[in-house]
């Protein structure tokens, strides 16, 4: 379990990269405590190499690894523009998609974006690198908001979604 969490902090970026984004703010946040790991019972060892963790799900298992990430009053009311990216795997139907959220405390959801799989994937059973941004408007990101998710999942189809190297970075404009 301990090289779990030791891999899965090493694939966490929040970075101040200005390259990408000119003329924009980026955030550093301070993520201890305030980030956490999801649906890490996902996670199976990678055949091809023992020392990499990737998640695995179906349909009847659905959700896949991600993060939450209780949202710093700082970004709350704020435009944010969420870069996530990855690899994707599926091995029978490309159903799978990724999920960003954000929700109220009580789990009301206030936005919801989802990146399918079938966006990148053209070959089942190969790994497939994938990048995508979404922007979470303020009217989205209210005072009320507590959590943003980032998270795979599987809700229909055959066959298994894997997931690895997921990454996001949070920009605030
Ligand atoms: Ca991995």
């Amino acid at each position: 379990m301990k090289k779990v969490i030791v891999f899965i902090s090493s694939v966490i970026v929040l970075s101040s990269c200005h390259k990408e984004i000119p003329k924009k703010q980026s955030i550093d946040i301070d993520i201890s405590g305030e980030m956490q790991q999801v649906n890490l019972q996902t996670l199976i060892q990678d055949p091809a190499n023992q020392n990499n963790f990737i998640s695995a799900v179906d349909s009847i298992s659905k959700y896949g690894f991600g993060y939450k990430l209780v949202i710093p009053d700082s970004l709350k009311g704020k435009n944010l523009k969420v870069i996530y990216s990855g690899s994707f795997k599926e091995t029978e139907s490309a159903t799978g998609e990724l999920v960003l959220s954000v929700h109220e405390q009580n789990m009301n959801t206030l936005f919801w974006s989802t990146y399918p799989s079938n966006k990148v994937i053209n070959e089942f059973g190969k790994w497939t690198d994938f990048k995508d941004s979404a922007m979470i408007f303020a009217n989205k990101n209210p005072q009320s908001a507590m959590y943003l998710f980032l998270f795979n999942q599987k809700m229909t189809g055959k066959g298994l979604l894997y997931v690895d190297n997921l990454k996001l970075k949070i920009y605030k404009d």
